[in-house]
């Protein structure tokens, strides 16, 4: 059988999603339409394949539901109600409702909101020099990956990590806290050929995940734990002299008080403090200490929580107690996100210096605190979304979406679906999709540059966010050069650098190609010899810095704010921990979501609980659930079995509460407070309680 389709036209490019795999892809096209998108089978990484989700990017390009013209709220704030109008009429609205508010409250009244609806360089961005320059209220963008980074900073500094590929060396692997087969799915055939030459895989997650059911050895700690399981491995690698003590004297600041504050965490303790058996806790001890090379690969599940930070930190100790990082495909796995912003000319796109630091922030983790603060002055009155669909992915979804409905909000939203934050929005602006504009790529989970060429004019009236903004600036009057450079000025300019990671990449080279891998030195990941980039030069057990912060200088557990431990007043009300992690496979966060094909895949959301907490509620698999706490309750179905420990119920993110059975998704449950260092979310330090409901769900 064939799979070769004739076209006239094949275009390289790039999957612009906020994962770390960040796909070449190939598009053939055939008069003017792009009738089929592959994986670039010479990538390393991409190896051919895409995901579940993007294999089918064409249905998403082509969707009937595409926005595709500028629209106009007729209906009530929230109902969805709109009118076509010309991109001249919207823009002369916009700017004018945009310049009272100026007038009246000063910019400050603006509140940009955006996130990863792409990752590319010069679309992520866009909106920043504008913002900037009008002097609006900052947004700090830090929902995912800055707890983690925090944490892992203070252990081992901004170190090169042991780059993905080289887990193939690896012997003994830990994926704690992520999903790998769901969320990272290019890393998996690199862990199956580490297994095949003989590594055991071990997956570190509260739930059963697709990547735990395939593993050699499952850890089902209590959420927000980790620290104290780490401690206790961490105690009996000392105790049984396991540790590398040429390594640990040599490289690493702290060891004597380490020592001291670990005969605080028994395996005993451990165990208490996690839920695991304390047998299995020296079990895994060893094996960790004793097998060569031995890597830990984390992501961003296991930093959602009050304490995050410091159970990044107290995690990241464990590679150079046992001399982890000597070895190739040994310490801790990563991409090389530091290379990518080092050597390509970032800053002079961006224009940094145009940033007014000392003007009001707000974290985009808190959006619906900041839009129904009676505190803020000036008020918030206008929001401007692009490349980001809070109503959905932002916590405490009740209050997100109480903001956006207020009447005195004027809300611009550039999107390429009626997601449910246009539904609320004054204006919906088209926004192109990744087929349909330029841009260069990074990836925080490989070392390979790419360059994403439109193989398709947009469609409709659709715009790129840098031309939004362009129309914007126009709009309001500005004149300033560095906001009307074209798209492809600004790549070339991000080229534009003598760094040696970039010898002998050109955008005519990546025109070409598609991509490069960036030129990384032959010892970049190497910590074999210490040369960690911490205040000391060392991996830092005892970390002076934290003690300015309010933290524990040490390794420490912090039972999570919103637990059982943590709020046993709560507990008694709400005594289940909720998790709402990545698992819908065929979502990527709240996109997809809204397409038929991914639904129909996904079926319906469920609720996970085990056995143990489902007798005494009387609840049996496949029963219609009501979940519920302070902050709003969600109605799903009932899957009873092993996918979760005792204690714990877990549902997937992603659902958008307009699509959902009931009406809500899990962000209506999650605690909006911000985690212990790097300012993320704590979305997983959630108390809930669930019953049956008695009368069938409505499914929407
Ligand atoms: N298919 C798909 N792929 C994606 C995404 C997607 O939505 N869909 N999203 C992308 C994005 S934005 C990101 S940030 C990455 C995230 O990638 P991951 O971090 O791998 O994914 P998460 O689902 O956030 O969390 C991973 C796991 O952490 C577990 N977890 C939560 N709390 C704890 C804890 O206290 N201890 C331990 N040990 N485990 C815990 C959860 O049960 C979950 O299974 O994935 C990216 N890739
Ligand atoms: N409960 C719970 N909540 C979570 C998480 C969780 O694990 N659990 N994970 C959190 C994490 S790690 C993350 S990263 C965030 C993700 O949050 P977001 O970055 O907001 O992710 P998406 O839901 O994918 O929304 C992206 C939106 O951008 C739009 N878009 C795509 N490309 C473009 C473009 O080029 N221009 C414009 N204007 N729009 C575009 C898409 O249509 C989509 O609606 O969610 C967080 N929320
Ligand atoms: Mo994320």
């Amino acid at each position: 059988m064939s799979t070769q389709t004739s076209s006239d036209k094949i275009t390289r490019g790039a999957c612009p999603h906020d994962c770390p795999d960040t796909c070449a892809w190939q598009v053939m096209v055939q008069n003017g339409t792009a009738i089929k998108l592959v994986g670039d089978s010479d990538h390393p990484f991409t190896r051919g394949v895409l995901c579940a989700k993007v294999d089918h990017y064409l249905e998403r390009v082509y969707s009937p539901e595409r926005i595709l013209y500028p629209m106009r709220r007729v209906g009530a704030k929230g109902e969805g109600k709109f009118e076509r109008v010309s991109w001249d009429e919207a823009l002369m609205d916009i700017s004018g409702r945009l310049q009272d508010i100026i007038a009246q409250n000063g910019p400050t009244a603006i509140l940009p909101y955006s996130y990863m609806g792409t990752q590319g360089l010069i679309q992520r961005d866009a909106g920043h020099p504008f913002f900037d320059r009008l002097g609006t209220t900052r947004l700090v963008r830090n929902i995912c990956g800055s707890a983690g980074f925090a944490g892992s900073v203070v252990t081992n500094g901004i170190s090169p990590p042991t780059l993905p590929e080289d887990i193939v060396h690896s012997r003994f692997i830990i994926l704690w806290g992520t999903n790998t087969v769901v969320t990272n799915l290019h890393l998996w055939p690199f862990i199956q050929q580490a297994r095949k030459n003989g590594a055991t895989l071990v997956v570190i997650d509260p739930a059963k995940t697709r990547t735990a059911a395939q593993a050699d050895w499952h850890v089902q700690p209590l959420p927000g734990t980790d620290a104290a399981l780490a401690l206790g491995m961490m105690h009996v690698i000392v105790q049984e002299s396991l540790y590398d003590a040429d390594y640990v004297e040599r490289y690493t600041l702290g060891f004597e008080p380490l020592r001291e504050r670990l005969t605080e965490y028994p395996p005993e303790r451990a165990a208490q403090i996690t839920g695991l058996e304390a047998d299995e806790i020296i079990k895994l001890a060893k094996a960790y200490a004793t097998t060569r090379p031995t890597a830990i690969r984390t992501l961003i599940g296991l930093e959602h929580h009050s304490n995050g930070a410091m159970m990044h930190r107290t995690i990241k100790c464990l590679p150079a107690l046992v001399g982890a990082w000597r070895e190739r495909g040994g310490g801790i796995i990563g991409g090389p996100a530091e290379a990518f912003f080092r050597s390509l000319n970032i800053a002079a796109v961006r224009k940094p210096e145009l940033e007014d630091q000392n003007i009001r922030s707000v974290n985009m983790v808190q959006l619906g605190q900041a839009l129904t603060s009676h505190e803020l002055d000036p008020p918030i009155r206008s929001l401007i979304v692009h490349s980001s669909n809070p109503a959905a992915i932002a916590p405490n979804q009740n209050l997100v979406l109480q903001g956006l409905r207020r009447e005195d909000l004027f809300t611009v939203v550039h999107e390429q679906f009626l997601t449910d934050t246009a539904r609320s929005a004054d204006y919906v602006l088209p926004a192109t999709t990744q087929l349909e504009h330029a841009d260069l790529l990074w990836s925080w989970g490989h070392k390979y540059l790419t360059l994403n060429q439109p193989a398709i004019e947009p469609l409709g009236e659709a715009v790129p966010n840098t031309e939004f903004f362009r129309r914007l600036a126009a709009s309001l009057g500005l004149e300033d050069a560095h906001l009307f450079t074209s798209d492809e000025e600004r790549i070339r300019t991000l080229l534009t650098s003598d760094h040696p990671y970039l010898d002998g990449i050109s955008y005519e080279q990546l025109e070409e190609n598609g991509w490069a891998p960036l030129n990384l030195p032959a010892d970049y990941c190497s910590l074999a010899e210490g040369g960690f980039a911490t205040p000391s030069g060392k991996c830092e057990f005892y970390a002076e810095s934290l003690i300015a912060q309010g933290l524990d200088p040490l390794p420490t557990h912090v039972p999570p704010k919103e637990s059982p431990v943590g709020d046993p007043e709560l507990a008694r009300r709400y005594p289940l921990m909720l998790l709402t992690a990545k698992s819908a496979l065929h979502f990527l966060n709240s996109s997809y979501a809204n397409l038929p094909r991914h639904l129909k895949a996904e079926g319906a959301p469920h609720l996970d609980l085990h056995m143990d907490d489902a007798v005494p509620r009387d609840i049996r698999d496949g029963d219609q659930v009501r979940v519920y706490n302070d902050r709003g309750e969600v109605k799903l179905r009932a899957r009873v079995g092993n996918r979760i420990r005792t204690g714990v119920v877990s549902m997937p993110s992603g659902w958008w509460a307009s699509l959902s059975p009931g009406g809500s998704s899990a962000n209506a449950l999650t605690a909006d407070g911000l985690s212990d260092l790097g300012g993320g979310g704590d979305f997983h330090d959630t108390l809930v309680e669930v019953e049956k409901v008695m009368q069938p769900v409505v499914t929407g």
